[in-house]
């Protein structure tokens, strides 16, 4: 087939999944066009079956705000022509689903192009759900020939504010051999040079992933736990607050951020135990991929975290907010290195079992197949 892409380039979970997918499904014989406004993060490498259309913005002076959703549509009507697009996977619903709407209707009658949108999260619960917003998030959902969520809680979230369930759920996927732990001592030795235990936290440090919750945490199991680090992968708008809080409690010296960062699997091959106290989390990729390092996770029981983690067996789950909680759980693992180990096995175990790329990839041609028989 010859698929687009529609993702948001920066870092954030739907991008990766959109980015990764796409290069699951150039293994597997597709081609493969990213449509965005610049190269997506995890997309380091173009190929014949990886290719990469840039949309390009027109500055006028009327427009006092350039209309990227027009710029984005107009880009993926003109590939969808000379590329000869089967379809056009758009991922987080607003503005990429509009989008896709107006390419397909523009194409209209000369050429076919169904448009698939896959739900992640915020788009429904935050920007979808705000009143303003509700009325053409529903019209893009509505209007797509196809719609996945990433978990179960999101299509129930989705039907419950749309009233709308045609609704296929595909979940995260994580590469088996790609996320898997792995010796990193020199990067161990620099985190933590004097054989400290490590609580990562990897986020794009937005308000909903509540990272002033971790160095809290971290400050509370310090007080059971002395060897310890916490180490914030990421960056994002909570940044300066979660530095500021960490300097107020006096541990500061005990946290390392470590801004963005490719390797993401080395830093969970480092870590003993990953923080993940988020507000919201349709999902929680960073969880599957911790889990795929053998990396126990403590989390919030919120959204679709259940659904990935199961409390006692691969992790425990909280309430959100309930730091104390969570800094009890984290100092459990960390005081029993045998319960920790056992633990991070079983994770790995149910995140391949669940969740490996050869058994989600093909739900996603499959679902891609269904629709263009449909239409
Ligand atoms: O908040 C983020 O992590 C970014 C957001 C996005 O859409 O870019 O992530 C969402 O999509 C991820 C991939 O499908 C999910 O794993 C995350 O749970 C989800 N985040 C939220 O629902 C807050």
């Amino acid at each position: 087939m010859n698929i687009g892409i529609t993702v948001y380039p920066t870092y954030g979970g739907s991008g990766i999944v959109g980015s990764e997918l796409g290069k699951e499904l150039a293994a597997r014989g597709h081609t493969v066009h990213f449509i965005s406004s610049a190269l997506p993060t995890r997309l380091t490498e173009l190929n014949e079956r990886v290719r990469f259309h840039e949309v390009e913005m027109m500055s006028y002076p009327l427009f006092e705000h350039q209309p990227y959703t027009l710029a984005l549509a107009t880009k993926m009507a003109k590939v969808a022509e000379t590329e000869n697009l089967d379809l056009l996977h758009v991922h987080y619903a607003i503005p990429h689903s509009i989008s896709g709407i107006l390419a397909r209707e523009s194409l209209k009658p000369n050429l076919r192009l169904p448009v698939i949108t896959t739900l992640h999260g915020t788009d429904i619960t935050l920007v979808g759900a705000d009143r303003s917003y509700l009325p053409i998030t529903r019209y893009g959902i509505v209007q797509s020939d196809g719609v996945t969520a990433i978990s179960n809680y999101l299509k129930d979230a989705t039907k419950e504010i749309f009233q709308f369930d045609d609704i296929t759920v595909i979940p995260n996927f994580v590469c088996a051999s790609d996320y898997s732990r792995h010796p990193v001592d020199e990067l161990r030795k620099t985190l933590a040079p004097n054989g400290e235990s490590i609580l990562v936290h990897v986020s794009n440090f937005r308000p909903v992933k509540r990272p002033v919750d971790c160095v809290e945490i971290f400050a509370r199991v310090l007080k059971k736990v002395t060897n310890i680090k916490l180490v914030m992968v990421g960056d994002g708008s909570e940044r300066m607050n979660v530095e500021h809080r960490a300097r107020c409690l006096g541990i500061y010296d005990k946290c390392s951020f470590v801004g963005k960062q490719a390797n993401i699997a080395d830093y969970l091959s480092a870590a003993e135990v990953l923080l993940l106290p988020s507000e919201q989390e349709s999902f929680g990729l960073a969880a599957l991929e911790a889990m795929a390092c053998e990396v126990p996770v403590i989390a919030s029981r919120v959204g679709g975290v259940p659904e990935v983690v199961t409390d006692g067996e691969t992790g425990f789950l909280s309430e959100v907010g309930d730091i104390g909680k969570m800094a009890e759980d984290a100092a459990y693992l960390l005081a029993d290195a045998e319960v920790r180990r056992n633990m991070g096995r079983r994770a790995r175990e149910l995140a391949l079992a669940r969740y490996r790329t050869d058994i989600v990839i093909p739900q996603y041609i499959q679902f891609y197949e269904s629709v263009l028989a449909k239409t």
